[in-house]
């Protein structure tokens, strides 16, 4: 049985009907220490699943699976079709040119890992300069941060304000002193929301023959992002949170540049022809897809990517999200002692919703509101230094996604009155 042929999901609804949407995820009908539905507001960590991708693995598992590209037999076939198929609807997601440039990984993670230590050892050395942001997640830092101490490169950082908005005035002196080969940058920072201009930070680099790579996990499942609109030259996204299931995600490279470069990852898959003394690699992208990869999943990714066109797509999503971070802003300002960080309210923002309450520390803010049955996220965000730089140690953390109501963050704020209550805040 091929995926594509398998039961739609919601139907589309214009503008997107979260109500109607929510309905599609089991894990949302009952909180577990309530009963009431849950006010989930932590997809930024991980989106949860609709039907259509639990089913789809189930599906795979029954009746699709086996290894891929490697039997004769016709569930092999089967496997491997429809794990090729998700690899084309990653394809269209993105705008690519070709299948070639979609690789399958782990996450976001594995992916900038990848490039760091496949086209980073390859191209990076002393006098070279690879530029970042100071929002970064610690897996675009900490890859490129242990890389140029190893190659004898240097990692400069595009600064933040004290509000945690980048600041792209000085970008020239970033360049200074060396040859800038790479400038890897977060879309949309995953603690506070920021959005990077990547109008301004692409042509830039370009101007100095540097290469873009940009962290999508945070832009990708919200916004349409066109690989080639932005001219980037590698991207990297997780299928958990965009609705698909964890440990599959995708680097998006330059044919060109994956073809050029040397593989990370070693063993079967990504072999061409092997002696005892030597080997060939295979194909793109099979060349960075060392061992059996994680078949179910990629294929339920390419059901994920289904159901977000089939509720109207990432456009829809974008504004459905827009509304609600703006009405959760509102809300939030409305608290007294609770600080929003992050772009001020009106100006670009992620679908995050980063704050602090004076008195409380976020800890006890979400053990609290998990209480209610309403799930935000705390603590550093795996962004230590970003956090160092705003003066605080931690957050706490709302995210919306297509699923998230104008309930739900009344209950969030409800909650945050509670706390607020407990606490005997003045
Ligand atoms: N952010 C969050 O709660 P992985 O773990 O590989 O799927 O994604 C890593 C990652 C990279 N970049 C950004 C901008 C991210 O937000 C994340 C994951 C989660 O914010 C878990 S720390």
């Amino acid at each position: 049985m091929t995926d594509s042929a398998l039961p739609t999901p919601t139907a589309a609804a214009t503008p997107l009907d979260a109500e109607r949407i929510s309905a599609d995820f089991p894990i949302l009908q009952v909180g577990p220490n309530t009963g009431k539905r849950l006010a989930f507001l932590d997809s930024a960590a991980s989106a949860m699943k609709p039907r259509a991708v639990i089913d789809s693995i189930v599906r795979t598992y029954e009746s699709g699976y086996a290894n891929v590209h490697r039997g004769v037999y016709a569930l092999a076939a089967t496997a491997t079709d429809n794990m090729e198929g998700a690899r084309e609807k990653v394809r269209t997601l993105l705008n690519a040119s070709s299948p070639r440039e979609i690789v399958f990984t782990r996450g976001t993670t594995e992916a900038i890992n990848l490039v760091a230590n496949s086209w980073g050892r390859a191209n990076l050395g002393p006098g070279d300069i690879v530029v970042t942001t100071e929002l970064e997640h610690h897996s675009n830092l900490v890859p490129w941060q242990q890389l140029c101490r190893a190659v004898g490169a240097e990692l400069r950082f595009i600064p933040v304000d004290d509000d945690g908005v980048l600041d792209v005035s000085g970008l020239e002196a970033l360049a200074a002193g060396g040859t800038l080969k790479l400038v890897t940058v977060v879309h949309a920072s995953n603690s506070l929301g920021s959005v990077t201009p990547l109008d301004v930070v692409v042509p830039w680099a370009k101007s100095h023959g540097a290469l873009v790579l940009v962290d999508g996990a945070q832009s990708v499942p919200h916004r349409v992002v066109d690989v080639q609109a932005l001219g980037i030259d590698f991207l990297a996204f997780s299928g958990h949170k965009v609705m698909g299931p964890s440990g599959v995600g995708v680097l998006w490279g330059r044919e060109e540049l994956l073809a050029a470069m040397p593989p990370w990852q070693f063993g079967g898959e990504m072999i061409r022809r092997v002696q005892y003394d030597e080997a060939t690699w295979n194909d793109l992208p099979w060349k960075f897809e060392a061992g059996t990869p994680a078949i179910a999943e990629i294929i339920a990714l390419g059901a994920a990517l289904d159901y977000v066109e089939s509720i109207g797509g990432l456009a829809a999503i974008n504004a459905h999200e827009h509304a609600m971070t703006s009405y959760g802003h509102e809300l939030l300002l409305g608290v007294p002692g609770l600080r929003v960080l992050g772009p001020a309210q009106g100006e670009e923002r992620g679908g995050v919703l980063s704050f602090t309450l004076e008195g409380t520390h976020p800890h006890d803010i979400a053990t609290m509101l998990d209480q209610l049955d309403v799930n935000v996220r705390a603590g550093h965000h795996c962004t230590q230094p970003l956090m160092k730089r705003l003066g605080i140690n931690a957050t706490a953390r709302a995210s919306v996604y297509a699923y998230t109501t104008r309930e739900d963050l009344d209950r969030l704020v409800d909650g945050l009155v509670e706390v607020r209550r407990v606490f005997r805040l003045p």
